[in-house]
């Protein structure tokens, strides 16, 4: 296929065709052309369909049409190609909260042919620098209240040659370089397998996996899972906490929302309070978080009731049966649950609020294939628990890195994560493959425990993990966040071991329970058992 791409650094580190995993491409609308630039499906379109006047973005401090943010990101692509000798295949870093400008680079970087390496406001000069190495990075556009580790990690990687700042009334600013530009631009005509994003794992130990992601992989997953369980239209208004670094936050609020010309609301802090705010003030009828944000959230469900808000997607993590049930009678919404991976770009296994079962994830979303694997790769008849595998348009391929044979076996994408599928094809997830725990002889699934003791009003959050003991070997232990006006005691203590032992198999129950402020958790929402099993 005839790339447009003259840094080939992106093609020349794909994992060998043997370590890829099977790609499907039967749906119609997943028959992509050779040549393809998501940018032009996304936001050229349209302008030229006439729709250049509809609200896209909308934030705190700036409202813009699709015209707007047209205009804005082929200004900053003129920067890049004229002014910052950007050549197509390149990797440019964009560090920054989640803003309309943040949305008018990505898609400026993907016009002009570059390949977006979105990151996590919060990153600190120690966990963007090995970023910088891997993605080997030429240029960065970054916020300027997020500038300061940016510099600092750069320092020791020469190949770095640009970092543009915006937010700022400084000459050097990206904005003053983009006054200087016309609008209009025309895109590169990039090859449908060609790079466009590079997204990095979040959140667990060791080193950062790169993920790269292809235009055609970004469309897929806008015709996938949106259209066949959102089901959301252009009249929407999208709302959400997670970064744009994060690809449940790029799809769920730029992506998909643009695919359909509805329009899309940016918090750059979107702690459940602020949530809250934003989806009264923007009238935001479809909102993307985290469960425990959800679990916060239902305490307020009056005041919801009281917005426009009509769908909520949970994903990132397990949604407990228990938290789907209390946003249901907190504010009479059935959430969407959806288990998504940044290797497969976007979710996968889903179900819409019709069908919708308690303590399920869901069924595989039109497009994609799955099923429940042995340790040896053979599949599991259902109601076994065993490993989830799945394939679809989307799918795992690592820069250069010799876990991809890890995460893909036999051209299936292996996410890491215990699985059972019913005899109707809904699919019930246990835990991370590495979060069994194994006490005398028996398997313990770390979510299950937490569902049990999250149905206690006490409990705000808790977390599950398998501590050493002489005697079974290893031993549950839960960590515990109370609902504020609740003792944290020896008492309380028994009182949920008790009720644990009610809830699910006796033999389950945490039998050491610590008293907790918050829980670790990674930039994107995710609980970090690995931090607690260290502490
Ligand atoms: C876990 C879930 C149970 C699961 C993501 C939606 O989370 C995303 O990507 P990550 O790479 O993590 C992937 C892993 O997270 N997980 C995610 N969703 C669920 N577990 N139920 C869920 N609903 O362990 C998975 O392997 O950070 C989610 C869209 C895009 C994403 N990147």
């Amino acid at each position: 296929m005839p790339t447009a791409h003259i840094d080939t650094f992106a093609r020349d580190n794909l994992p060998p065709v043997d370590q890829q995993p099977d790609f499907l491409f039967e749906l119609p609308e997943l028959q992509f052309p050779a040549q393809l630039n998501c940018a032009t499906e996304l936001l050229d379109e349209h302008i030229q369909e006439g729709r250049g006047g509809r609200w896209c973005i909308r934030g705190p401090k700036d409202h813009w049409t699709y015209r707007d943010l047209w205009e804005r990101a082929n200004q900053i692509a003129h920067v890049l190609v004229q002014e910052l000798a950007l050549v197509p295949g390149n990797r440019v870093l964009l560090h920054a909260p989640n803003t309309p400008m943040t949305v008018a680079c990505w898609f400026g970087i993907v016009k002009a042919g570059g390949i977006v390496v979105a990151t996590m406001p919060l990153l600190r000069a120690k966990e963007l620098k090995p970023i910088l190495e891997i993605g080997a990075i030429s240029h960065a556009f970054c916020d300027a209240s997020l500038a300061a580790e940016l510099q600092d990690a750069a320092q020791a990687v020469p190949g770095l040659r640009h970092i543009m700042l915006f937010n700022t009334t400084e000459d050097a600013s990206l904005e003053a370089h983009m006054a200087q530009h016309s609008s209009a631009f025309s895109n590169v005509n990039t090859a449908s397998d060609d790079t466009c994003l590079i997204g990095f794992t979040s959140g667990t130990t060791g080193i950062p996996k790169a993920t790269m992601h292809f235009h055609r992989d970004v469309m897929a997953t806008c015709h996938c899972w949106p259209r066949s369980v959102l089901k959301a239209h252009a009249d929407d208004v999208f709302i959400g906490s997670p970064p744009l670094g994060f690809t449940f936050g790029l799809g769920g609020l730029v992506l998909f929302p643009m695919s359909l010309g509805a329009s899309t609301v940016l918090l750059e802090k979107a702690g459940p309070a602020q949530l809250l705010d934003g989806i009264r003030d923007y009238g935001a009828t479809v909102a993307f978080t985290a469960p425990t944000s959800y679990r916060t959230l239902a305490a307020r469900g009056e005041e919801v009731r009281a917005t426009k808000l009509r769908k909520c997607v949970s994903a990132g993590e397990a949604l407990p049966a228990a938290t789907r049930a209390l946003w249901r009678e907190a504010t009479g919404i059935e959430m969407i649950d959806g288990i998504g991976a940044t290797e497969m770009l976007h979710i996968f296994i889903s179900s819409t609020e019709e069908d919708a079962r308690p303590g399920a994830t869901g069924k595989v979303v039109p497009g994609y294939e799955a099923r429940i694997v042995d340790e040896q790769g053979q599949t599991l008849p259902p109601g076994n628990v065993g490993k989830l595998a799945v394939r679809g348009p989307t799918g795992c391929r690592y820069l250069n890195d010799s876990r991809q044979k890890a995460y893909v076996k036999d051209g299936w994408n292996i996410t890491g994560d215990a699985y059972m599928m019913d005899t109707e094809g809904y699919f019930f997830y246990q835990s991370r493959t590495d979060d069994m725990i194994v006490s005398a002889g028996y398997n313990i699934a770390s979510p299950e425990v937490e569902e049990g003791l999250m149905q206690h009003p006490a409990v705000l959050e808790c977390a599950v993990i398998g501590v050493p003991d002489a005697e079974r070997g290893q031993i549950v232990k839960a960590y515990v966040v109370m609902h504020p006006g609740y003792a944290a005691n020896a008492e309380m203590v028994r009182r949920l071991q008790d009720f644990v032992k009610q809830a699910i198999a006796p033999y389950k129950y945490p039998r050491a329970i610590e008293f907790r402020e918050s829980l670790p958790r990674t930039q994107s929402g995710k609980l970090q058992r690995f931090k607690l099993r260290d502490s």
